[in-house]
C-alpha cells in the first residue's frame, strides 16, 4: 500500500492511488459557457469557465498516476420525464432550445462535457437527473467495485452539484478532498463559504486543498 500526502484544509489528507478516484462533477457546456443552462439562471460563467485549465491539470496528472478517473453530467431525458416538476418550476429553461441545443438534456452539445475534459476510454461517466452524484445513479456501486475508498473532487458548482455529492458521498463513508482552485460557484461569496463549510469542524465533510500542492505529491 501506497500512502500519498496532500498539505489540505484542516489537516494533511493521505490518500492510497490504488483507492482513490478523480471525480469531475459536471464540467459540462451548459455550466462553462454562455448560452447554457448556468446562464440561464441568472448567472455569469466566468467563474465556471475560468477552472477549466486547472481541472485540465490535475485530470492529466491524475491519469499518469494511475488514479481511476469518473465523470459526472446533470441532465435528464428529451422527454423531461425524469425531471420532477418541482425542479422544472423553479429552473423553467431545463428543455428549451438555446444555442447549444435543448438546455440539459441528455445528447445535447451543452449537455457534455468541454473538450479539454472529454472523458477518456474506460472512465465511467456517470448521467445525473439531480445534484447528488449517487441519486438514481449506479456511482456508488461502481466505486465499490473498485474499492474506492478516498474522493478528490473537482468541479461545478461548489455549493450545488460539488457539496451535494460530497456531502452524499461523506454519509457513505469516502474520505472527500474538494479542490479549491479546481471547483467553482458563479459567485466568488458562495466558492469562499462552500470552501469552509467543507473544511470546518475538524473536516466536518472533507478536506480542501489547492492544485499546486496536489500536483506536487502526484508528481
Ligand atoms: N445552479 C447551479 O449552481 N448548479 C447546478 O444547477 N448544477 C450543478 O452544480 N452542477
Amino acid at each position: 500500500m501506497t500512502v500519498l500526502s496532500v498539505n489540505a484544509k484542516p489537516f494533511q489528507f493521505d490518500f492510497d492511488p490504488e483507492h482513490t478516484a478523480l471525480l469531475i462533477i459536471d464540467m459540462q457546456r451548459d455550466f462553462c459557457y454562455k448560452g447554457g443552462f448556468g446562464e440561464s439562471l441568472g448567472n455569469d460563467v466566468t467563474p465556471t469557465n475560468a477552472i477549466i485549465p486547472t481541472v485540465e491539470k490535475i485530470l492529466l496528472a491524475a491519469r499518469r498516476a494511475g488514479l481511476f478517473v469518473i465523470h459526472t453530467r446533470e441532465g435528464h431525458r428529451p422527454d423531461l420525464s425524469d425531471c420532477p416538476p418541482a425542479k422544472l418550476r423553479r429552473s423553467p429553461s431545463i428543455g428549451t432550445e438555446g444555442p447549444m441545443g435543448r438546455i440539459l438534456i441528455r445528447g445535447e452539445y451543452g449537455h457534455d462535457i468541454v473538450d479539454e475534459l472529454k472523458p477518456a476510454e474506460g472512465e465511467p461517466v456517470i448521467d445525473k437527473p439531480g445534484k447528488d452524484a449517487f441519486y438514481m445513479t449506479d456511482l456508488e456501486l461502481i466505486l465499490n467495485n473498485r474499492g474506492i475508498r478516498s474522493l478528490i473532487v473537482c468541479g461545478v458548482t461548489t455549493h450545488v452539484c460539488v457539496h451535494t455529492t460530497i456531502r452524499a458521498a461523506n454519509d457513505r463513508g469516502f474520505e472527500c478532498l474538494m479542490m479549491e482552485d479546481g471547483t467553482a460557484a458563479f459567485d466568488p461569496a458562495d466558492q469562499e463559504a462552500a470552501i469552509r463549510m467543507i473544511n470546518q469542524q475538524g473536516g466536518i465533510f472533507g478536506w480542501t486543498a489547492v492544485s499546486e500542492d496536489l500536483l506536487r505529491v502526484l508528481g
